[in-house]
């Protein structure tokens, strides 16, 4: 039996200017030679291509930067997908890891018709290490703002201003469940 359902999620919704959100993260526990995967899901608003960009830069144990790797605004597509950066280190010399995510809208329009951004992950060694991300999702708010990250500039409600920056949107999508019914008959002859 199949049901259509809809659920509602979270997500960051970027609009015209290019508008960055951060977070650092302890790995001060990780060693050796290890490749990482930094990535989110991303999908254009109204029309695109909006542009995503990702950057990460490791600090040392005195918090001296180590260099940063970046993915440029890079056009998304418009149903999720992932966008990614990789790269590999040795993870004896970080202590901790600045995560960067940044969005910005294709058209000239006023308001939050950038890129949505949801689920940041991030992977080392093979291992998903996104527990180490708070709020990877952003379904967790504190007024307009996703908890546990920073930003390029304020949060404000979604809107179709030309003075709109940073929101979170409420999508709301489809789902389609499958439900297996096992019926069992059983016959006594007597
Ligand atoms: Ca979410
Ligand atoms: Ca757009």
């Amino acid at each position: 039996m199949a049901t259509d359902g809809e659920i509602t999620r979270t997500v960051v919704v970027f609009s015209y200017g290019i508008d960055w959100l951060e977070q650092t993260v302890d790995v001060s526990d990780l060693e050796g030679e290890q490749p990482w995967t930094f990535s989110v899901l991303a999908k254009q608003t109204a029309n695109g291509p909006d542009q995503i960009g990702l950057e990460i830069e490791p600090f040392d144990q005195e918090g001296a930067s180590l260099g940063i790797s970046s993915l440029p605004l890079s056009p998304v597509q418009s149903d999720w997908a992932p966008v990614s950066l990789s790269g590999t280190a040795d993870l004896g010399s970080w202590a901790s890891l600045r995560l960067r995510i940044y969005g910005k809208d294709a058209e000239f329009w006023g308001g939050n018709y950038g890129p949505q951004v949801d689920y940041a992950t991030l992977e080392i060694g093979g291992t998903d290490e996104t527990a180490r991300i708070a709020n990877a999702s952003f379904d967790l708010a504190e007024g307009f703002a996703p908890s546990g990250w920073l930003s390029s500039r304020a949060w404000d409600s979604c809107q179709g201003l030309y003075t709109a920056t940073l929101c979170l949107g409420q999508i709301t999508e489809t789902t389609t469940t499958t439900t297996t019914t096992t019926t069992t008959t059983t016959t006594t002859t007597t």
